[in-house]
C-alpha cells in the first residue's frame, strides 16, 4: 500500500498544476458559460451556484413540491444520443472516481464541458448527475447548518438508546448509497450506532452485488446486506429489514442521503423520551445536477393535498406563536416525507409495521402518520437534525404494473382504511384510486385498527391538523358562482412536478361535472380556502387602488383572508375592508374587490357540491 504511494509523491508536480487549472476554472466558469439549455428542458444542466437558497421554495419562486412524481422510465429510453448497448454497459460500470475537493463543504461540482455528452447521458441511469456524484469522496465535508442553540442542548446526550440505520435501496448508485452509509458512520456517536442494515431490493447491477458484500465487511460499524430474491417494493423492504434488526431503535433512511454533524441525538432523544414518537429531522436538499447541499427551511411540517400527495407547508399563525420560547425543540406534524425517521423498533411492530400490501413505491408515509395519529402515538419533526436527500425530478426505475395502478393502489388502502368519510371524497374527485378500489383488500388493516382501537379520521384532522383544507360537515364545500355570468370562481392550474398555487384567482365556465379545480371551502370563520392551503387574499387597507386586486395565494390566517357571505344579498364581502368580490373590468385581470354596490356584478352562488 505505501510503495505506490511514495511512487505518486515524485510525480506530484503534474497533479499541483491540474488543482491550479481546475481552481481557476470553478473561478470563472459561472460567470463565463453562457446558458446553452433553455430552463424547461428537462436536460439542462445546471452549473449556478445555489448560494442563499434556504428553503424548499426554487430559484424561480416556485414551492418545489416533493413526494410527488410519476416519471416515465428508464427502460424506454428517450435521450436520442445514447444507444441501448452503451446504455446497458455504462449502467453495469462502478465509475466511482472522487476528487478530494470536489463536492466539499457541500459546493456544486463542477464538470467541465469537454465531458458535457457523457454527463448527459449518465443522466439518465439514476435521474441525476451519476457523472457529479462519481466524482465527490464518499466522506466529503458538510457545513452544519444547526442553529447555535443546538450544539449544548444535545451535547448531554451521553445515555440514549442505540439505533439500527436501516437503508433500503434499489440500483442506487455506488457513491450515493455508500457516501450515506459512510455520512452515517462518520457523524454519529459510535455508541449511539448499533448496526446499518442495507436492504437490497433486487437490484441487478453488478457492482451492487459481491463488491458491495466486500465493502461493508471493512467498515467500522457492524453493516450487513440482506437481499431481496424478488423486487418487493420498499415497504416489504424496510419490514425486511426491520425484521433482522436488533438495535432499540430503527432509524430509516434514503439510498442516497448525507447526514450533517448531530443529526442523530435529536431524533434519538426524543424517541427515548416518549417511545410512541416518530421522529423526523429536517431533510435538506442535495441538488441533482450539482450535488450542493442547500439548508432547508426549519419551519415547515409535512401534510398532504386533496390527491392525498405529500406537501410541505409552512407552520404559519398560532403554531409559530407556540414556539417561540424554544424555536430549537421538535415539533409535531400531521405527516411525515417518509424516508427518514427513527422510532422504536419494538414499537413499530405493536404500531403493526407497514401495510406489506403496498407495493414498490408511495403511500406508505402518509399511512404510517395516520396510523401512528390515530392509534396513540404521534409524529414529529426534530429541528436540529439535519440530513440532505437528494431530490430527483423523476423516478429511475421500474414500477412492475405501472406508476398509476401501483400508486394509486397503494393510495387507495391509505384512505380506505384510515380516512372514513374523506375516503369517499378522496374516490369521487380521483378516478384513477377508485378504478382499484374494490380489488384492495384491507381485512387485515381493518382489523389492526379495531385491535388497537384508534381514532377515527375526524379526530386526526380536528386535532392534528385543524388548519387543513378538507371539507367537513361544519363547512361550505363547492362551487362559487358568479350569478349573473354563471362563471366558476377557480384556482390557477397546477402544472407538473411543481405546484404553482400563486396568482390570480380567475373566472371560468364551470365544468359540467365537478372538478376540485374548481372546488372551495368556506370555513366558519370565513376563511376560503382550496386544494394546497391556498386562500382567497385581498389587502384590508390599498390607498393606490379604487378596486384592489384579488390574489389566491399561501393560507395566512389574516383577517386579509377573511370573508363573510350575506344570504339576503348574495355577495362575498372580504371583512377587512368591507368591500365586495367582483370580477375586475377586464376578463384576463381576474378579480377585484370593490365598495358594496347592490349590483349584479356583486352577486355569487354559492353552490354546495356533496362530497361523501
Ligand atoms: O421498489 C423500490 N424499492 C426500493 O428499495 C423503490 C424504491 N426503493 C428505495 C429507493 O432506492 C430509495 O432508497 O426506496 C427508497 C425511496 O425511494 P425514492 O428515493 O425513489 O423515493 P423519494 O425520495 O422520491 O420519495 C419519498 O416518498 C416515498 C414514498 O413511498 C418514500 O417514503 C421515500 O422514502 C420518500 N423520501 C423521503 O422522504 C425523502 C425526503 C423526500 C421528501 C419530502
Ligand atoms: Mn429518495
Amino acid at each position: 500500500m505505501l510503495v505506490p504511494k511514495l511512487r505518486k509523491l515524485s510525480r506530484i508536480w503534474p497533479i499541483l498544476l491540474s488543482i491550479g487549472i481546475i481552481i481557476s476554472l470553478f473561478i470563472i466558469w459561472p460567470r463565463s458559460q453562457p446558458e446553452k439549455y433553455p430552463r424547461d428542458d428537462p436536460d439542462y444542466v445546471s452549473l449556478r451556484l445555489l448560494e442563499g437558497q434556504k428553503s424548499y421554495v426554487d430559484n424561480r419562486g416556485i414551492q418545489v413540491v416533493v413526494g410527488h412524481y410519476i416519471g416515465d422510465s428508464v427502460d424506454t429510453l428517450q435521450n436520442p444520443n445514447i444507444t441501448e448497448d452503451l446504455f446497458s454497459d455504462l449502467i453495469n460500470k462502478n465509475m466511482f472516481n472522487p476528487r478530494p475537493y470536489e463536492g466539499k463543504d457541500g459546493n456544486p461540482v463542477m464538470i467541465p464541458p469537454k465531458d458535457f455528452l457523457l454527463m448527459k447521458q449518465l443522466f439518465h441511469i439514476n435521474r441525476f448527475n451519476l457523472m457529479a456524484s462519481d466524482r465527490i469522496p464518499l466522506n466529503r465535508t458538510l457545513p452544519d447548518v444547526r442553529k447555535k442553540m443546538c450544539i449544548s442542548r444535545y451535547s448531554g446526550s451521553k445515555h440514549l438508546p442505540s439505533t439500527s440505520v436501516i437503508i433500503v435501496f434499489h440500483n442506487e448508485a455506488w457513491s450515493t448509497l455508500l457516501r450515506t452509509v459512510h455520512s452515517v458512520i462518520g457523524r454519529s456517536p459510535r455508541h449511539l450506532l448499533h448496526e446499518i442494515i442495507l436492504v437490497d431490493d433486487f437490484s441487478d447491477r453488478d457492482f451492487l452485488g459481491a463488491p458491495l458484500d466486500e465493502y461493508v465487511k471493512r467498515l467500522e460499524v457492524p453493516t450487513k446486506v440482506l437481499r431481496a430474491e424478488k423486487r418487493i417494493g420498499l415497504v416489504n423492504a424496510r419490514l425486511m429489514g426491520a425484521g433482522d434488526a436488533t438495535g432499540q431503535i430503527l432509524t430509516f433512511l434514503d439510498a442516497h442521503c448525507e447526514c450533517t454533524v448531530g443529526w442523530l441525538e435529536p431524533l434519538l432523544t426524543s424517541v427515548a423520551e416518549d417511545r410512541k414518537r416518530l421522529v423526523s429531522p429536517v431533510i435538506d436538499i442535495i441538488n441533482d445536477d450539482t450535488f450542493a447541499y442547500t439548508r432547508s427551511f426549519e419551519m415547515h411540517w409535512g401534510a398532504f393535498n386533496w390527491d392525498l400527495h405529500f406537501r410541505w407547508l409552512t407552520l404559519g399563525g398560532s403554531k409559530l406563536e407556540q414556539r417561540r420560547g424554544d424555536i430549537v425543540a421538535p415539533f409535531k406534524t400531521p405527516a411525515m416525507a417518509g424516508g427518514l425517521f427513527s422510532m422504536d423498533r419494538e414499537y413499530f411492530f405493536e404500531l403493526g409495521g407497514y401495510d406489506d400490501q403496498m407495493q414498490i413505491w408511495g403511500g406508505e408515509n402518509l399511512e404510517l402518520s395516520f396510523r401512528a395519529w390515530q392509534c396513540g402515538g404521534s409524529v414529529e419533526i426534530a429541528p436540529c437534525s439535519h440530513v440532505g436527500h437528494l431530490f430527483r425530478k423523476s423516478s429511475p426505475y421500474t414500477f412492475p404494473g405501472g406508476v398509476g395502478e401501483i400508486l394509486y393502489s397503494n393510495l387507495a388502502r391509505v384512505a380506505l382504511v384510515w380516512m372514513d368519510e374523506w375516503a369517499e371524497f378522496y374516490f369521487k374527485f380521483n378516478p384513477e384510486a377508485d378504478r382499484v378500489r374494490d380489488k384492495q383488500q384491507i381485512r387485515a388493516r381493518l382489523a389492526l385498527r379495531e385491535q388497537l382501537q384508534c381514532k377515527n379520521f375526524e379526530w386526526y384532522l380536528d386535532n392534528v391538523w385543524p388548519q387543513h383544507f378538507f371539507p367537513k360537515d361544519d363547512r361550505f364545500f363547492g362551487k362559487i358562482i358568479h350569478s349573473k355570468t354563471k362563471a366558476c370562481l377557480m384556482r390557477p392550474p397546477a402544472k407538473g412536478t411543481y405546484a404553482q398555487p400563486f396568482g390570480s384567482a380567475i373566472l371560468e365556465p364551470c365544468f359540467p361535472t365537478p372538478q376540485l379545480i374548481q372546488m372551495f371551502v368556506m370555513t366558519p370563520e370565513g376563511v376560503i380556502v382550496t386544494d394546497e392551503s391556498i386562500c382567497l387574499d385581498a389587502p384590508e387597507r390599498d390607498t393606490h387602488h379604487e378596486k384592489p386586486k384579488v390574489r389566491i395565494t399561501a393560507c395566512s390566517g389574516q383577517r386579509r383572508q377573511k370573508w363573510h357571505y350575506d344570504i339576503q344579498t348574495k355577495t362575498m364581502v372580504h371583512i377587512g375592508s368591507k368591500m365586495c368580490l367582483q370580477p375586475a373590468a377586464k376578463k384576463e385581470e381576474g378579480l377585484v374587490i370593490s365598495t358594496c354596490n347592490a349590483n349584479v356584478e356583486q352577486q355569487w352562488d354559492l353552490e354546495a357540491v356533496p362530497w361523501k
